[in-house]
């Protein structure tokens, strides 16, 4: 039998470049800080990270805005930098994944300063130029057309202005932008994340989007329209299987599409004869309810759906996302990570989850964030998820020695990696628990997942291979009386009824969730 791809059975954890670790005393992390913090990675059991944009850039969007797709930004290190993390990550038998942002550059990319020079210039055609403007929105607020002076002609950017949109219908585009994957994938680079796939190709008409009835005051402005003709076009899946045959000219690399659309949309992203994205993310965990009825209805919902062969994954938290000790709160943060961890598939964390880290409030003045700046006070600002990760508890939480870009948290003198560590019953012991488990029991990668039901606010699934797990969390605030077969728990959320032998009717406190491996013999009564 052929050996499964690796990033199948992997948990690839998400690191925020400027927020793991300085090493340069600037207050921004950078290559050389994940170099030093690789082997805490070793330890808690992640198979690959993925690194959100580290090329050069003018950080309007915070790389987000690529002034080079074939560069180190100097604020994270060198070249020599990048190589030298590439051949240490390898070193420890982990996979390195890419941020690749398709959708747009960043206004300073040449392309762009080409482009905008003259209408007659070879590049004009690289970004979409029009004489009138349609109502497209922003996502980032206000219009997404932005009138240039110099040619007299709008530009679309999706995003900020600093970002306008790269006409992928242009073929020199595709590429140049396809040279640019080669030469990470040539450098040994283990696949990429694709920055808002689903956007990548507009109407070529630039029809106006309808307005979206369902749009209330107080929302994002971007909100009052449907992005009908704006986003998830048909003629994407076109790009996205050249995208993908790019990525299969090197063996053994895998290509992630970040797409936030309806499951039934979000599948089609695996592409005819699944030759799409090897996983379009699934961020359903991140925007349900926090119910035990709520998140059976996603599982059984995403599994339905799931075509013939895909690969499902799920994904808990990003850098874009509020962290979910305070989305569902410190000790349901735990019941998501047995949740997550006990799901088959490919899995994605974000980094300083595994701390229960929270969003840090960010006065006016400490803004980063364009989103916040641009529409302030509708909750839009992604600063509160990016902060620095909490070493330990010393000045600055051991992140850098001199003032971080965003504030620490101000509980970081217990909350931080060296505190966790000493607490045996931490949520990092969790976390580390559960990875661990995971790996050695290829069960809970692989096998088919079933009998989801929701009662009495507790989640229950089971996962049945060459071994039988069940699984329950009560994700409400009571304590219940569950019904169960015979087995053993192997882990609970509290850390505290490991090898505890269980049979017929179990006491789950609050916010309890165990993986019991059942005996085979009782599989019958469930
Ligand atoms: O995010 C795409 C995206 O849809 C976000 O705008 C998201 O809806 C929003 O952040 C939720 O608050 C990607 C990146 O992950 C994000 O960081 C970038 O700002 C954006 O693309 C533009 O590149
Ligand atoms: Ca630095």
């Amino acid at each position: 039998m052929q050996k499964s791809p690796w990033w199948q059975h992997s948990v690839i954890y998400e690191i925020y470049p400027r927020s793991f670790q300085d090493s340069n005393g600037d207050g921004i992390g950078d290559l050389n800080g994940i170099v030093a913090r690789l082997d805490y990675l070793v330890k808690l059991g992640v198979d690959a990270v993925w690194i959100s944009p580290i090329y050069p850039s003018p950080m309007a969007d915070f790389g987000y805005d690529v002034a080079d797709y074939c560069g180190i930004d100097p604020i994270f290190g060198t070249m020599d930098d990048f190589k030298h993390l590439l051949a240490e990550v390898h070193s420890r038998g982990l996979r390195m994944i890419l941020d690749f942002v398709p959708n747009h550059t960043s206004d300073y990319h040449p392309w762009f300063i080409e482009s905008r020079s003259s209408r007659m210039n070879p590049k004009r055609d690289w970004y979409l130029w029009r004489d009138q403007p349609s109502n497209w929105l922003s996502n980032f607020g206000g219009s997404a057309w932005e009138f240039d002076e110099t040619t007299r002609q709008y530009y679309l950017h999706s995003f900020l202005k600093q970002q306008p949109d790269l006409n992928w219908r242009n073929p020199d585009v595709k590429a140049a932008m396809f040279d640019a994957l080669r030469f990470w994938l040539g450098l040994g680079v283990d696949g990429f994340r694709v920055d808002v796939m689903w956007l990548m190709i507009k109407d070529d008409q630039f029809r106006d989007n309808p307005p979206n009835p369902g749009y209330r005051l107080g929302q994002p402005s971007n909100n009052r329209l449907l992005p009908v003709y704006s986003s998830d076009r048909p003629e994407v899946h076109q790009l996205v299987a050249a995208m993908r045959a790019v990525v299969d000219e090197f063996p053994d690399r895998v290509l992630i599409g970040e797409i936030y659309l309806p499951v039934q949309q979000l599948m089609t992203y695996y592409g005819a004869g699944l030759k799409g994205a090897n996983l379009p993310f699934n961020f359903q965990l991140l925007q349900c309810a926090w119910s035990a009825e709520a998140v059976a209805q996603v599982i059984t919902g995403y599994e339905g759906a799931l075509p013939i062969g895909a690969w499902p994954n799920w994904v808990l938290g990003n850098h874009d996302q509020p962290r979910m000790a305070t989305r569902v709160g410190p000790s349901q943060a735990r019941v998501a990570a047995m949740l997550l961890l006990t799901l088959p598939g490919t899995l994605t964390m974000y980094y300083g989850e595994e701390l229960g880290m929270t969003n840090v409030p960010i006065a006016p003045e400490q803004v980063q964030d364009p989103a916040e700046k641009n529409e302030p006070g509708l909750g839009q600002g992604r600063d509160p998820e990016r902060t620095p990760m909490p070493w330990d508890d010393s000045h600055c939480a051991g992140f850098t020695a001199a003032s971080p870009w965003l504030p620490i948290g101000d509980d970081y003198a217990s909350l931080n990696v060296e505190a966790l560590e000493q607490n045996q019953d931490s949520i990092l012991h969790l976390y580390r628990r559960l990875i661990g488990l995971r790996r050695s029991h290829p069960t809970l990668v692989k096998a088919k997942l079933d009998v989801v039901t929701a009662d009495s606010g507790v989640l229950r699934f089971q996962r049945v291979g060459e071994e039988h797990f069940l699984v329950l969390l009560n994700m409400s605030h009571n304590p219940v009386q569950v019904e169960i077969g015979q087995g053993t728990i192997l882990v609970c959320t509290y850390l505290d009824r490991e090898a505890q032998q269980v049979k017929d009717s179990l006491h789950l406190r609050a916010a309890e969730g165990v993986v019991i491996q059942l005996d085979q013999s009782t599989e019958k009564l469930l």
